[in-house]
């Protein structure tokens, strides 16, 4: 059996302050004719894909915040024309954008709509990078703990377009027990929107590595989870800061199928073979053949890495090898000076 979903990634160039919402779902609106020519049924926005990266400034006008980059309601107004196309050109689409609800909480959101304009699911980012503080002596800063709650719907999936599909935002992509949730729920596409600056803020790091960390980790996830991975980025230089592009489509193989090549609005389109992700889950990555969730229970109990200390080790072992009655073990022999 064949089930085919042609898919694309809809890579926005820099959106800077000064454009309206109306400009940004304008171009929205552009891309998703386009990925409509090449045939796409599901197409992947970027994150925060109605205003600038705004996590990049210190703001301490809360309201002021709110207004110019949040959304009470999505679609508004002046996002609603994108809502309009994707469902007179029957596209289902993800899209992300930051979240206010009525009783004043603030989420770096993703949803998904399906082609008939109705909402299947709502995600809410889990993994906020950067800091809560000031750091006025650096380039520029990233204030997603600042501005955003940890998200409180975990990670889900939907039966969406006769595929299971989940969703993810950003930096969620560098944490693998992410995918390992969606791929147990069986999730076959991971759409997935970003904003990567292409400089470190916290220490200096070649641009191109950073691009590599970012193809190797889809790679990696789409492989290791048996999924198809659609990220798309926001990039270019957004009011002066550099964010690289690289949207990519992974194939459940790990191999990249389709790329971006500017950092500039583009898309990139794929007709993916679902099947391709269902036939990997019943061999390599037939979890409940092969996973072994009983030496896995660090994975939930711990959060940072513990070290036992050298000397505590030592001390452990050797009262391990008493109580087994022998005086010395092989490796008190080999620590000890000769
Ligand atoms: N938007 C987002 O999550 N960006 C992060 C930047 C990490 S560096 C603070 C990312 O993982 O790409």
């Amino acid at each position: 059996m064949s089930r085919h979903l042609k898919i694309a990634a809809a890579q926005l160039g820099p959106l800077n302050r000064s454009d309206t919402r109306a400009a940004a779902t304008q171009r929205l609106v552009n891309l998703l004719r386009e990925a409509h020519a090449m045939g796409a049924k599901f197409v992947v926005f970027p994150e925060l894909a109605f205003t600038t990266f705004f996590p990049r400034w210190w703001m301490e006008d809360q309201a002021e915040v709110d207004a110019r980059f949040f959304e009470k309601s999505v679609p508004s107004k002046e996002t609603q024309p994108l809502f309009d196309e994707a469902k007179k050109l029957g596209i289902g689409f993800y899209i992300g954008y930051a979240e206010l609800t009525p009783d004043n909480h603030r989420y770096n959101a993703a949803i998904l709509v399906a082609p008939d304009g109705r909402l299947v699911g709502k995600y809410r980012k889990v993994h906020l990078p950067g800091h809560a503080d000031h750091k006025p002596k650096a380039a520029f800063q990233h204030l997603e703990k600042k501005y955003f709650e940890v998200g409180d719907l975990g990670f889900r999936v939907w039966r969406y377009m006769d595929t299971i599909t989940g969703m993810l935002i950003c930096n969620d992509r560098r944490w693998p027990e992410a995918f390992r949730v969606l791929a147990l729920q069986g999730a076959e596409i991971v759409a997935l929107g970003f904003n990567t600056p292409t400089e470190n803020l916290h220490y200096p790091e070649p641009p191109a590595l950073r691009v590599h960390h970012h193809l190797i980790m889809a790679q990696s996830m789409a492989f290791q989870n048996a999924t198809w991975l659609i990220e798309t980025a926001k990039c270019g230089y957004e009011d002066g800061f550099r964010m690289f592009g690289h949207s990519v489509i992974v194939a459940p193989t790990g191999e990249i199928a389709v790329k971006s090549q500017t950092e500039e609005d583009e898309v990139v389109c794929t007709n993916a073979d679902i099947e391709m992700a269902a036939n990997l889950k019943r061999t390599m990555f037939n979890f409940a053949a092969h996973r072994r969730p009983e030496h896995y229970r660090l994975i939930v109990e711990r959060v940072g890495a513990e070290v036992t200390p050298w000397r505590s080790t030592m001390r452990a072992k050797r009262a391990r090898s008493r109580a087994a009655g022998s005086s010395m073990c092989w490796w008190i022999r080999r620590t000890r000076p000769r």
